[in-house]
């Protein structure tokens, strides 16, 4: 009979010592749960074990437990080898010793000399018997380190655990399920089957799990919110998860250019009533005039979603330095999958309620029409939408319900100014 994923992945665990952890790039409450979550299990049992992630990490995730042991590269497990030719000289002892900060390596030859070309230095490479990628459709997404070492990830199993309708099932062990909202939901299963002895779960790794649940589900606010979802928030609020703590820092914890930049987003909010889209725009030169960063984007679109009660889609254009102008979707409406539309309209993908896609455009402005237009053209054939009789596209705010949303946000801002402006000029002198 062959053996579920939870038993290979079982078996593998017996198997091995040193494991490493990754996740995508550009990290989220999802990856970094699931990651922390696994990395604190796995360290109970014994082994030993790294985890990387490729790219910055939000500040609002500091509280995470465990968040500094994340690196973005190995540091001291890669050995640094000295290499000496014996074609013309035969060794005879090999010792070191100390000379300040210097290690003299005396090799005392039985025949012959060596030379100084003899010796050559070759950094070598990391060692590990099982890797996890963590909620990532395909190991690329993983970054710099998966690309920089080809060799570890052709030599050593990896399990793929992950919810996206596009893994590309690259693993020697492959858990995905589609249905789970998250993969720290998938992960709590996997701790469960480990957790033989009923002492592995803690106040900590269930915080960090329902980290992902939350932010994977928008705060249980996402139309893919399901049953399951709720249960696992409530067996994972009954070992201890800090839920309070989790809603406080992603939710109500932003930093001052977050609020610049998502303050500018949504007051470009725009809401079409036939087609019942809201979109908004974000531009290369808000990153540039708010000082945010591209992470601080996360959480924007749940934002948007908030915004507009009577939407059926949700959309979010960015521009992009790459020439592209990258789009992410969310459905609201139930029987609208925004994956399939991103796949037929832009060769995009993701899951049923959230999807994303990369349209080849340079110019922002030219592509929002563009899509826009694609995506009512996509709507009306299914019969969902209205009649657009004309090619224009009209942009119409939907002022009466989008306003107030704004004027909470720029009383943010107006609240964090002064704090945000002193922080500023303290910066200012130190430097
Ligand atoms: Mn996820």
């Amino acid at each position: 009979m062959d053996l579920s994923p939870k038993q290979q992945i079982k078996q593998l665990l017996d198997q091995s010592e040193e494991i490493l952890l990754l996740t995508h790039a550009n990290v989220d409450g999802d990856a970094l749960g699931s990651v922390l979550s696994l990395y604190m299990v796995l360290s109970k049992l014994g082994k030993k074990v790294t985890a990387l992630v490729s790219g910055q990490i939000p500040k609002n995730y500091s509280f995470l437990p465990n968040i500094n042991i994340l690196s973005e590269e190995i540091s001291g497990s890669k050995d640094f080898i000295i290499k000496v030719d014996c074609s013309n000289a035969e060794a005879d002892k090999l010792k070191y010793n100390l000379e300040g900060n210097k290690i003299n390596i005396v090799i005392t030859p039985k025949k012959g000399n060596f030379r100084e070309e003899d010796v050559s230095f070759e950094q070598g490479s990391p060692k590990f018997d099982l890797v996890f990628i963590m909620d990532a459709s395909n190991p690329d997404q993983t970054g710099a380190f998966y690309r920089e070492n080809a060799d570890l990830f052709y030599e050593t199993p990896i399990v793929n655990i992950d919810h996206h309708i596009t893994n590309e099932y690259f693993g020697r062990v492959n858990w995905v399920d589609v249905t789970a909202t998250s993969t720290c939901e998938i992960v709590l299963s996997l701790i469960e089957a480990l957790d033989e002895k009923k002492t592995l779960m803690t106040a900590d790794i269930a915080t960090c799990l329902l980290s992902g649940v939350i932010s994977d589900t928008g705060s249980f606010q996402n139309a893919n919110t399901t049953p399951k979802a709720f249960s696992v928030a409530a067996q994972l609020l009954g070992a201890g998860a800090r839920q309070q703590e989790i809603v406080k820092y992603l939710y109500k914890t932003h930093e001052l250019t977050t609020l610049k930049l998502w303050g500018r987003t949504l007051s470009r909010i725009n809401y079409d009533a036939d087609s019942k889209i809201v979109w908004s725009t974000i531009y290369a030169k808000d990153f540039e005039e708010t000082g945010a960063k591209e992470n601080e984007i996360a959480g924007l679109i749940d934002e948007l979603l908030s915004s507009a009660p009577n939407a059926e889609l949700v959309l979010l254009l960015k521009e992009t330095s790459a020439g592209v102008v990258r789009g992410s979707m969310r459905s609201i409406r139930k029987t609208l999958d925004v994956a399939q539309m991103a796949e037929k309209l832009f060769a995009g993908g993701g899951h049923k309620r959230a999807a994303g896609f990369s349209y080849a455009e340079a110019d922002l402005n030219k592509a929002e029409g563009e899509v826009l237009l694609k995506i009512k053209d996509y709507l009306k054939n299914e019969g969902k939408s209205l009649d657009i009789e004309s090619k224009e596209i009209p942009l119409v705010q939907n002022t009466e319900k989008l306003v107030p949303k704004i004027e909470v946000w720029n009383q943010e801002l107006a609240k964090q100014k002064e704090a945000g402006k002193q922080v500023e000029e303290k910066e200012e002198t130190k430097s």
